[in-house]
């Protein structure tokens, strides 16, 4: 909890540490009061910094008892050392020496899930970014690395299953009745990469021969009633372990690599040396009770946690500000590692989607900050969607500027320059540059700037000369702390095509897609021998985190939607048609009038339907229209109701305008296979059940068929699609077969924590709960405020997807979100700050429904014991 003003921590401060730290031997006594920790750690002077006299040692730790200190075994009196409650400060009297810490902690009262709490009957810890310090004093920064070894000694009926980082070296039976076990990792690690776990849980085993002949054993720990839910993330770590070695030559480096699932987890994983640790929601799966997207999420997750492994572990962070240094480039590599496993061009839109409609919003309020901030409150308000996804944005540009051998030559070089060390991103970019002999100079302000670049393009054609050319010009808009912005060197992939639909060639080479290098705030580019007056395809694959204006007629997205050569732009004609369209909508609505859909929409529809020759998973893309969300973003002020009336007319004039086509095409894709979660059936089934919500909202008849599905489907995704159809579907009768089909799903599923997380989910989200059902569901069993997953499925769904309740007039869904980030303050800070999103962005509504949420802000602010998680953005909102 804050003292009266937090302190803001800034990038320009960074100094080494005063002492590092080579070996720390931990000893843990797990008991069902509290634990014992015993932290022996061998401390050497750093000889890099000018000291006049041993200055004291320092180190973190919050939330524990101090039992005892020693150095070099001489107990030390409480006279000596000075205690505060972030602090511990030992007089130094030897360059090395051994300091020997004894505390008690209790998991068992821990909410925070961080540093070593419970979930359900086991022991397990959380250290990234800062929880190592309620373990034990220690110098929480990622700069300091030592190897480690783990004792945990405890009561072995109870925890049968006692695991840390590294190999087990030594296990034995205590005259006591206790058990102890020895864990030693033979790398040396920063201490937010430590790991504990213990429990009664079961083990599916594995194995991996790497690149090399190695034998690596793989372990994947859950409770057992969930055995039969490990074999996908089994199959998902041997792929990507695989193509690691494959398309970045790195091998695993130990005996042994052990995941384990747990129900209570504030993110999706953490990747902890050797040893995983799972939210369960990001591991366990079986087609009854996974959804296609749940697969591939998990497949991405799997991924990520064991890339990191070198992006993160062998080579870290210097310094919590170099962040995205392990994020950004990790989570581009589990990007391509999808896009190689799946479908390329599909991956690319869902990413370039999911960036534009969540980290854009980021970019441009309130808590706006660069890839590399430059200060923070609070570390752990930084792990977000700038960080990772604008950061993996930031990667694939360098990517594509080196191209796919340079990329290489470049991580090779960062990795073995780097392995054992804790660097920056200006590290990563130096190791790019050297092993390309590219000048990234420019370039390193997408790390510092922050904000999304607006490319404007105008074009001109001279038919006389047959000369084109493009004018682009550059600005980014003022975010906090940053009024002024300086030119990006933006990489801007484009296209000429022809009135044939023909990408024209656009050099001697014959090349069809060139990558501008933009790098001014104006700058012209001319293309000769050019036949024709072309339609130029900007930006092609998103090759830039930018929006980019071009003044398109609708009938040239129509164009651009069937000819582009290029699978993201031809997709992204259609979002800007429907966009623009639904735009006009909501100014309709709002004038009070009737609304009229432009029957282009209708016809574009149509030919994607019966038509186009794009494959299934592409198809089903384009018939997705685009977000509330993602409209919101594209308007100047949200009026959240009327954007969604807007989108909802236009869903059901499709709906009912192309009822043939939809049934058809759903026909021809309900084949009702037996379930594989292979990119082509996962493509096929979203085809199918994306024609069945156009279906269900065309008349009875779709009802039924959903009903149908609910109850006949062979795997969970047909069914949830079907619930969830039915969940939002306005007739008397779908509301009743929704009542019926979530009684059911409840009395089936109640023992299945993810299924129950998608049962609150799926209610919350719908268009008939309301505030009122919301706080019933919030009294229901199977609602735990305690368990992150289910205050994101139920509270977390309702503030970001149901738009008509959380956003009601009188402002009740507001306060009713304020309330509960008040409840969250005490007993999770990370879930309280994240979950209060929302309502910072409160400028960009309508001022009626921004003034409510201000009001929610400024009551928050007022509470006396607020986290620092929680005060920094809520200061900066109001800022
Ligand atoms: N490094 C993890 C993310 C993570 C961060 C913080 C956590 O606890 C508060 C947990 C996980 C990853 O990128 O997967
Ligand atoms: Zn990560």
């Amino acid at each position: 909890m804050k003292d009266a003003q937090p302190r803001t921590i800034y990038l320009k401060d960074y100094q080494e540490p005063d002492y590092w730290i080579d070996q720390t031997d931990l000893t843990f006594r797990l008991g069902e009061d509290y634990t014992d920790v015993t932290a022996v750690l061998q401390v050497r002077l750093n000889k890099n910094k000018q000291h006049e006299h041993l200055p004291n040692l320092v180190l973190d730790g919050t939330d524990m008892q101090l039992l005892s200190v020693s150095i070099d075994n001489q107990p030390l009196d409480s006279s000596l050392y000075s205690l505060t409650t972030e602090n511990l400060s030992l007089p130094v009297n030897a360059e090395q020496f051994t300091a020997t810490i004894n505390t008690r902690i209790k998991p068992q009262e821990n909410t925070s899930l961080e540093g070593l709490y419970r979930s359900n009957d086991m022991f397990c810890t959380q250290c990234e970014a800062e929880g190592f310090r309620k373990i034990t004093y220690y110098l929480d920064r990622p700069d300091v690395m030592a190897k480690f070894s783990t004792t945990i000694i405890a009561d072995p009926k109870k925890y049968p299953v006692m695991l840390s980082n590294g190999n087990l070296i030594a296990d034995e039976n205590l005259d006591d009745g206790l058990r102890k076990v020895k864990w030693e990792d033979p790398f040396k690690k920063p201490c937010y990469l430590f790991a504990l776990v213990a429990g009664d849980l079961a083990c599916v085993d594995d194995e991996f021969i790497t690149h090399s002949g190695r034998k690596v054993a793989l372990k994947l720990f859950t409770e057992a009633t969930n055995v039969d839910k490990c074999e996908h993330a089994l199959l998902s770590l041997k792929r990507a372990m695989k193509w690691d070695e494959e398309v970045y030559g790195r091998e695993y480096d130990l005996d042994i690599f052990m995941i384990v699932a747990v129900d209570h987890f504030n993110m999706g994983a953490m990747e902890n040396k050797g040893l995983n640790i799972f939210n369960s929601s990001c591991v366990l799966a079986k087609p009854e009770t996974a959804t296609d997207g749940t697969y591939q999420r998990i497949e991405a997750i799997v991924a990520h946690e064991y890339f990191h492994n070198w992006s993160g572990n062998r080579v870290t962070c210097r310094d919590w500000f170099q962040l995205s240094l392990k994020e950004g480039f990790t989570v581009f590599r589990d990007a391509e590692f999808s896009a190689d496993m799946n479908s390329r061009p599909v991956k690319r839109i869902e990413d370039a989607n999911f960036l534009r409609t969540m980290q854009f919003p980021e970019d441009a309020g309130p808590t706006s900050h660069p890839v590399r901030p430059a200060s923070y409150i609070e570390i752990s308000n930084f792990y977000t969607l700038t960080v990772y996804e604008k950061g993996a944005e930031v990667v694939r540009m360098i990517h594509n500027i080196v191209g796919k051998e340079g990329f290489r030559k470049g991580s090779d070089l960062y990795f073995s320059r780097h392995d054992g060390q804790a660097v920056t991103t200006e590290d990563f970019v130096k190791a790019m540059e050297e092993a390309n002999d590219v000048d990234l100079a420019l370039f390193r302000r997408w790390y510092t700037q922050s904000g999304t670049p607006v490319v404007h393009v105008s074009d001109n054609y001279d038919a006389a000369n047959k000369r084109y050319t493009l004018t682009v010009k550059q600005n980014c808009p003022p975010t906090p702390g940053q009024a002024e912005k300086v030119p990006f060197h933006i990489p801007f992939a484009v296209g000429l095509i022809d009135a044939l639909g023909n990408d024209m060639p656009l050099d001697e080479q014959g090349n069809t897609t060139l990558v501008l290098d933009v790098k001014e705030a104006e700058q012209t580019f001319t293309f000769n021998n050019i036949s024709e007056q072309p339609l130029p395809s900007l930006a092609r694959d998103f090759s830039a985190p930018v929006k980019v204006e071009y003044p398109y007629t609708r009938d040239q997205l129509m164009f651009l939607m069937s000819h582009d050569n290029d699978g993201f732009n031809r997709w992204d004609a259609g979002q800007k048609l429907a966009v623009d369209i639904i735009k006009e909508l909501v100014e309709q609505q709002r004038a009070g009038m009737t609304l009229a859909l432009d029957e282009r929409l209708v016809t574009a529809y149509k030919s994607l339907l019966t038509g186009s020759s794009l494959d299934k998973a592409m198809l089903t893309k384009m018939l997705a229209l685009p977000s509330e969300d993602y409209v919101a973003e594209e308007c100047d002020v949200i009026y959240p109701l009327s954007i969604h009336v807007a989108r909802d007319f236009v869903r059901r004039t499709l709906a009912v305008k192309l009822h043939k086509q939809f049934k058809t095409c759903f026909d021809a894709n309900n084949t009702q296979k037996a379930y594989q979660p292979t990119a082509e059936d996962i493509a096929e089934r979203s085809l199918k059940n994306i024609c069945l919500s156009y279906l269900t909202l065309a008349d009875e008849q779709g009802i039924e068929l959903s009903w149908q599905q609910y109850q006949q489907a062979n795997n969970m995704t047909d069914r949830f699609s079907a619930l969830s159809i039915l969940e939002n579907a306005v007739s008397v009768k779908a509301r009743d077969y929704a009542e019926q089909a979530l009684a059911s799903f409840y009395q089936q599923w109640q023992r299945d924590a993810q299924m129950i997380e998608q049962w609150l989910s799926v209610q919350a989200g719908g268009e008939y709960t309301d505030l009122e059902k919301i706080q019933q569901l919030m009294q229901h069993n199977a609602f735990d405020m305690k368990n992150p997953n289910k205050v994101r499925a139920l509270i977390g769904v309702f503030a970001n997807r149901n738009k008509v309740h959380f956003h009601r007039d009188d402002g009740a869904g507001y306060a009713f979100l304020a309330d509960q980030v008040l409840v969250l303050n005490r007993l999770n800070p990370q879930m309280a700050s994240r979950l209060l999103t929302p309502i910072t962005r409160w400028r960009r509504y309508d001022e009626m429904r921004g003034a409510l949420m201000k009001e929610q802000l400024q009551r928050i602010m007022k509470e006396k014991d607020l986290s620092k998680d929680v005060y920094e953005i809520v200061s900066k909102s109001l800022k």
